[in-house]
């Protein structure tokens, strides 16, 4: 039988989100991962924990069949793989930032700069694009102190909250990148491997759909299930079962996490008394 390598970050950002995912995905494997590989228990996939730098190569290079890294280091490290999912999490942005004291006035005041990063390609292709020319200083940490320490004008680098640039005198002025984590493969991943990604994408499909819906129950008098039922847009129409009390019935349905908040407020204006909300396991559309 045929498993499919999975390539995870063996410790870090990425490491417990990856790992969490799959474990909603119902597969089990060893919890202790002081080696460097694992087999499932119950699924046709091994992993690999590898630094998050070497995942793209290793995938490319045929060492693992698939992985799971954040955009911003696949696209600094290869484009020869394909992105089979989103998955929402580590999210973060790749941006340029100046020191505070700065005049900046668009993409045109990064001209001739030296701009300090650990993304040199993908910035690279971003000054391209936007017809600048500027020095790109590599550096592989720290990033952000350089312009203190008088080795760059300027950084490009991953923020998140934003703190680290505010503690280090700089202000962030381009997004280059938005980035989260993604599942990437190659894209001539033969026949079994595909099937068993396919079956993997099945299942966090199913996650995915859960966590981002609820379960609702509510009570309301007959005359206001129309209205509720416009309200409710569900998976096909709520189911209505009657209650004991007479004119009254319970309707069922799923609401996007999203749209949360508002449509229970529509619903109690509505008519409707005793809403429950639960969070849903599994969700197959
Ligand atoms: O050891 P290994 O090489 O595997 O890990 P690593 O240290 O290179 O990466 P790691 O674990 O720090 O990050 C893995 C991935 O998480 C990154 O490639 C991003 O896709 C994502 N991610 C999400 C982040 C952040 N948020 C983040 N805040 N990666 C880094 N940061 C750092 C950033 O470099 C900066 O120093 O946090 C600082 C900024 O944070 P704020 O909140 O102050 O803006
Ligand atoms: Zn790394």
């Amino acid at each position: 039988m045929k498993t499919l390598k999975l390539a995870v970050q063996k410790s870090g950002r990425l490491s417990d989100s990856s790992l969490n995912l799959i474990k909603e995905c119902g597969i089990t494997f060893p919890t202790r991962i002081a080696r460097l590989k694992a087999a499932a228990f119950n699924f046709p996939v091994e992993f690999l924990y590898l630094r998050d730098d070497d995942i793209p190569g290793y995938v490319a290079d045929k060492v693992a069949d698939v992985g799971i890294v954040g955009k911003n280091v696949l696209l600094e490290k290869t484009d020869e793989l394909e992105i089979v999912k989103e998955l929402g999490f580590s999210k973060c942005r790749l941006s340029i930032a100046v020191p505070r004291e700065f005049n900046y006035q668009g993409v045109e005041s990064l001209e001739g700069l030296n701009i300090a990063t650990s993304y040199p390609r993908i910035l690279s292709n971003f000054l391209q694009q936007k017809g600048v020319s500027a020095d790109i200083h590599e550096i592989s940490g720290s990033v952000e102190i350089a312009p203190s320490i008088g080795l760059a004008q300027a950084v490009c680098d991953i923020v998140s909250t934003g703190s680290t640039l505010v503690s280090n005198g700089l202000t962030e002025v381009e997004v280059i990148l938005n980035s989260e984590a993604v599942l990437v493969a190659r894209p001539e991943l033969d026949g079994p491997r595909r099937q068993i990604l396919d079956q993997l994408l099945f299942r966090i499909n199913a996650v995915q759909a859960a966590n981002s819906n609820k379960y609702i129950l509510l009570n309301a008098p007959n005359e206001a299930i129309p209205r509720i039922t416009e309200l409710l847009p569900g998976m096909r129409s709520p189911t209505v079962v009657p209650l004991a009390q007479k004119g009254w019935s319970s309707l069922h349905s799923v609401v996007k996490e999203d749209d949360f908040w508002e449509v229970i407020e529509n619903l109690r204006e509505a008519g409707a008394e005793g809403i429950l909300v639960i969070p849903i396991e599994k969700m197959v559309l």
